[in-house]
């Protein structure tokens, strides 16, 4: 199996940890997003959307968005169980997992598409009050997931999950390219990331 993928990008990295977590070797096929890579004809045949991760099979089927391709590997490779195990956890983790992609992920993309690296590259049109808005944003979600973290070990309850995996990998990227490490003072959050960093599958990708 092949996973498109780019090093710094957030979205092939939550494969990338996923699948390590399962012992699972996937052969990385790195594309150069700043080429344009992803948007050339042959890619957007395996993925319309011109994004990566893709995982494309030996069949030469591609499946595209991070999730479902974890949800993929869940089902070739159920141990360790990273979306639940039965009815309860399994809708616990998933909608903990939904407000991080669907709040936090935004917050940062928009502080990430209206920020310099991007107007650098000619990508987008930057729009500061979008930048500002996704940093307060994102810095909000910070601290909520702090106080979250002062009653339970990690993101959706106690134990490691998808949710640990896709915000770990999010707030990394807005701390490396989006000036946006969460702040000293959130001791439950950094608690909670220097734990999971230790871990083999994270400190590996
Ligand atoms: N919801 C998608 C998001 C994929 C995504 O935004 N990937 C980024 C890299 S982290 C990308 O390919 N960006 C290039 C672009 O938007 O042109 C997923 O989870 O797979």
């Amino acid at each position: 199996m092949k996973l498109y993928s780019f090093p710094e990008a957030p979205n092939p990295r939550r494969v990338l940890i996923f699948a390590a977590e399962k012992n699972l070797q996937l052969d990385v096929v790195n594309l150069d997003l700043r080429a344009g890579d992803t948007k050339r004809p042959e890619f957007l045949r395996k993925n319309p959307s011109g994004k990566i991760p893709v995982l494309e099979l030996d069949d030469g089927t591609c499946i595209a968005e991070s999730v479902a391709i974890c949800r993929y590997i869940e089902a070739l490779a159920p141990e360790p169980n990273l979306f639940g195990r039965d009815a309860l956890e399994t809708a616990l983790i998933e909608a903990h997992h939904r407000h991080i992609e669907f709040e936090l992920h935004p917050s940062i993309g928009a502080a990430w598409v209206n920020g310099p690296i991007v107007a650098a590259a000619g990508i987008v049109e930057p729009i500061e009050a979008q930048r500002l808005r996704g940093t307060s944003l994102t810095r909000k979600y910070y601290a909520r997931i702090n106080e979250e973290l002062s009653a339970r070990p990690f993101i959706a309850g106690e134990r490691f999950s998808i949710a640990d995996i896709s915000a770990l990998c999010m707030i990394d990227f807005a701390g490396a390219m989006v000036d946006l490490k969460p702040s000293e003072g959130l001791l439950h959050l950094w608690d909670w990331h220097q734990r999971v960093s230790r871990r083999p599958s994270i400190s590996n990708y």
